[in-house]
C-alpha cells in the first residue's frame, strides 16, 4: 500500500510539529543566482526564528530555553534534493547564533560552524542563507555555537529540528512515516559518569587502555572532570505519557525517522515485541537492511527503521535506562480498538553492530592517504572540565590553526585510536563518509555522518574530498567539541 507521504504527515496527530509550508508558495529558487551563498534579495522560501521560549514538556514541567519558531523540535522542514533553498533565520537573542545544516554537503559560507568561516547570524538581527539541499534523505538542523560552562547555550537548549530531503525516487514501501527527536532538558553539571554499558560491539584496546592510564598518571587532577546530566526526557517536545500517542493498526508497516537530538548522551529505544529493519542510517540507505531488537543512538545520529505492527497492544516505546524513560524519553504507541495502560517490558542486552549493514563482502576502495588520530583525555584540566586533544592538540578557538590539508579528489582514511573510556560520536561537516572498520571488524557501503567509537576502540573511515571549503571535524558531545575536540580540514 503506498500512501501520499505528505498528505499522512499533515494528518498525523501523533506528530505534534507540523509540516512548515513554504512562504511563497512554488517558489523555486532563482536559478539565475549563484548556486550557494548570501542572495540578499531574494524572497525566503522558509524563516526561522530563535528566540526564547517555553516548551510544555508536561503540565507540571514547563522549560524556559531557546527554541526555533517557538517550539520544541523546530518545525520539521521538507526539502526537495537539487532544488534551492532561500531561509531567512531571525535571531531575537542578545547573543550571536548559527543555524547548522547537518549532513548535508553545502557551501562553508552557509554550513553554520564559525571554524568554517560562516558568519554569525547577529543578535536582534537577521541573516538570509541559501543552498541547494543535497543528498536526499534525513538530516537535521541545530545550533552550532561554543556552549562552554553555559547549559543555556548551544546544544543545551531547544534548537535543533528535524529536515527531509524527499529523494527523487521514493524508496521502499510503507504505510506511513513518523518523525521521532529524543531530547533531554534541565541539564546540570555532575561528576557521575553514567555512560551506558553494553552499547557497542568490539572489545577493548590493551595499547589505549595504557595509554589513558599513562594520562591519567601524567594528569595533576586525579578526579575527573565535570559531566553533564538531565532531569527531563522527552520525545517530540513531550514526557512519557504526556504526548499523543501513536495511533496504529495491525498490520501497518510504520517508518520511523529517529534523531538522537541530545548535547551529548548516547540513547537507546526499544517497542516491546517489535522489531526494527534498518532501512537508513543518518538518512543514507544501507546495503543491508537487517533486522535489530532494539535502537543503539548517538548523540546527533538518526536511525530510520520500519516496524512491523504485529503485536496488538498499548505499549512503551522508550529508552532501556528506566530512570530516563521514567522521567519522560518514551512515547505510547497505540493499537487501534486496544485499551488499557502503556505496558514495557525491558529487552534483552544488545550490542550495536555498525557492520550488520554493510555489504557483505566488505570490499573497499583504496584510500590515496590514511591519517591516525589518537583521542586522549586530561582529567580536569581546563578549570575543572575535561581536556580533549587529538594527536595532542587541543583545538584553539582563538587561533583555529587548521590541522590538516587535503586535496579535492582524493579518498582520505581517518584511522581513530580512542585512548579514552567515553564512546565518541565522531562527527565530520559537509561530507559523507564511508565505515571501513569498526569494532575490530572490516566494513563498506554503510554510508554516515555521525559515527560512535567506543571506549578504547578504533574505527576507520574513508572520506573523498569532494567539496571544498573549511570543513570541521568534531565529537559531537558538545561537552568534548567545547574543551579541544575539534579539528580543521582545509583544502588546498
Ligand atoms: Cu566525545
Amino acid at each position: 500500500m503506498s500512501i501520499n507521504r505528505r498528505a499522512l504527515l499533515g494528518s498525523a496527530a501523533a506528530i505534534p510539529f507540523a509540516s512548515v509550508l513554504p512562504q511563497a508558495a512554488g517558489a523555486q529558487g532563482n536559478p539565475q543566482a549563484g548556486p550557494q551563498g548570501n542572495p540578499p534579495g531574494d524572497k525566503a522560501d522558509y524563516s526561522l526564528r530563535i528566540a526564547n521560549g517555553l516548551v510544555e514538556l508536561a503540565p507540571d514541567h514547563i522549560v524556559s530555553t531557546t527554541l526555533y519558531n517557538d517550539k520544541f523540535p523546530g518545525p520539521l522542514l521538507r526539502f526537495r534534493e537539487g532544488q534551492r533553498v532561500v531561509i531567512d533565520i531571525h535571531n531575537d537573542t542578545d547573543t550571536p547564533e548559527l543555524v547548522h545544516w547537518h549532513g548535508q554537503m553545502i557551501g562553508s559560507d552557509v554550513d553554520g560552524a564559525a571554524e568554517e568561516g560562516t558568519p554569525y547570524v547577529p543578535p536582534h538581527g537577521m541573516r538570509k542563507v541559501a543552498f541547494t539541499p543535497k543528498p536526499s534523505g534525513f538530516r537535521f538542523y541545530h545550533t552550532h555555537v561554543v556552549a562552554g560552562s553555559d547549559l543555556n547555550r548551544g546544544t543545551y537548549t531547544g534548537q535543533a529540528g528535524p529536515v527531509y530531503i524527499e529523494p527523487r525516487d521514493n524508496p521502499g514501501s510503507y504505510d506511513r512515516e513518523v518523525f521521532l527527536v529524543l531530547k533531554e532538558f534541565a541539564p546540570t553539571f555532575s561528576h557521575g559518569d553514567d555512560m551506558p554499558m553494553d552499547t557497542l560491539v568490539g572489545s577493548p584496546i590493551k595499547a589505549l587502555q595504557d595509554m589513558g592510564k599513562a594520562a591519567d598518571a601524567a594528569a595533576t587532577e586525579k578526579t575527573k572532570g565535570f559531566e553533564v546530566g538531565y532531569d527531563l526526557f522527552s520525545i517530540n517536545g513531550r514526557m512519557l505519557g504526556h504526548g499523543e500517542p501513536i495511533r496504529v493498526k495491525k498490520g501497518e508497516r510504520v517508518l520511523f525517522h529517529v534523531l538522537n537530538a541530545s548535547a551529548g548522551e548516547i540513547r537507546s529505544l526499544a517497542l516491546p515485541g517489535h522489531n526494527f529493519q534498518i532501512v537508513a542510517l543518518d538518512g543514507n540507505p544501507v546495503p543491508t537492511k537487517a533486522e535489530v531488537p532494539l535502537l543503539w543512538i548517538g548523540t546527533a545520529e538518526r536511525v530510520s527503521a520500519l516496524v512491523e505492527m504485529n503485536h496488538p497492544g498499548v505499549w512503551v516505546m522508550g529508552d532501556l535506562t528506566d530512570d530516563d524513560r521514567n522521567r519522560g524519553m518514551g512515547i505510547v504507541v497505540e493499537y487501534a480498538d486496544q485499551r488499557g495502560k502503556p505496558q514495557w517490558s525491558k529487552p534483552k542486552p544488545f550490542r550495536w553492530d555498525y557492520t550488520r549493514f554493510g555489504k557483505p563482502d566488505a570490499a573497499v576502495a583504496t584510500p590515496d592517504e590514511t591519517i591516525e588520530i589518537t583521542i586522549l583525555k586530561h582529567n580536569a584540566a581546563l578549570a575543572g572540565f575535561n581536556q580533549w586533544t587529538l594527536n595532542g592538540e587541543a583545538f584553539s578557538m582563538e587561533s583555529m590553526k587548521p590541522a590538516y590539508t587535503i586535496h579535492q579528489g582524493r579518498r582520505y582514511r581517518l584511522k581513530f585510536r580512542n585512548a579514552s573510556d567515553d564512546i565518541h560520536p565522531l562527527h565530520l561537516h559537509r561530507h559523507s563518509f564511508e565505515l571501513t572498520r569498526i569494532g575490530g571488524k572490516p566494513t563498506s557501503g554503510v554510508i554516515k555522518d555521525v559515527v560512535m567509537l567506543g571506549g578504547f576502540q578504533e574505527l576507520e573511515f574513508d572520506f573523498v574530498a569532494d567539496n571544498p571549503g573549511p570543513t570541521l571535524f568534531h565529537c559531537h558531545q558538545q561537552l568534548h567539541m567545547d574543551f579541544g575536540f575539534m579539528a580543521l580540514f582545509n583544502y588546498a
